[in-house]
């Protein structure tokens, strides 16, 4: 297992598209391993493979709360296959845009087909949480940021935030 260096905004490589997953071998599975850890090590609930420098269509989630056992999930080819014409708001963050939030209105309840660490084909219901954060790794695999999705205002506002950041080396 190994640490990841994530990308953080803004950065071109954030906006690129990602591509599918041919199979899901060894390789992937090490790459599920390495994402699942540095989400963890980053108390995240969610990572996505261009946050970590990799265009492919990975994403691992783990939305159990502190309480209960983990429920480590990797995705690879991830497809929104139904969503939900009721809409709930969340108030999003990104590990990619670190301690910048915004609300952000998405279907309330998604299915997603995927493939498994044993490439076998699945598909996972979600709601509220669980469906928020799917959707926001998918995005990642089109190279669309939580940003994109709220006001011109408060996008400038978050990337010009970010942009400073990184110029004087908090980031
Ligand atoms: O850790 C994360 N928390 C989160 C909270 C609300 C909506 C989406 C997310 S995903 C984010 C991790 C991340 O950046 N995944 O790409
Ligand atoms: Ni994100």
């Amino acid at each position: 297992m190994a640490l990841l260096p994530l990308i953080i905004a803004p950065d071109p490589r954030l906006k690129k598209l990602s591509m599918p997953v041919g199979k899901v071998d060894a390789r992937i599975n090490r790459l599920m391993d390495d994402m699942l850890e540095t989400m963890y090590a980053a108390n995240g609930i969610g990572l996505a493979a261009p946050q970590v420098d990799e265009l492919l269509r990975v994403i691992v989630v783990d939305v159990s709360d502190k309480n209960e056992p983990p429920n480590p999930i990797g995705l690879a080819n991830p497809e929104v296959v139904w969503a939900d014409e009721e809409r709930i708001l969340y108030n999003e963050g990104c590990l990619s845009l670190p301690e910048q939030y915004a609300d952000v209105v998405r279907p309330k309840a998604v299915r997603v087909r995927y493939l498994d660490r044993d490439n076998r084909p699945q598909e996972i219901a979600g709601t509220g949480l669980l469906a928020t954060v799917l959707q926001h790794e998918i995005d990642h695999l089109e190279g669309t940021l939580f940003v994109d999705r709220v006001s011109l205002l408060k996008r400038n506002m978050i990337l010009r935030r970010l942009q400073k950041l990184k110029k004087v080396g908090e980031l």
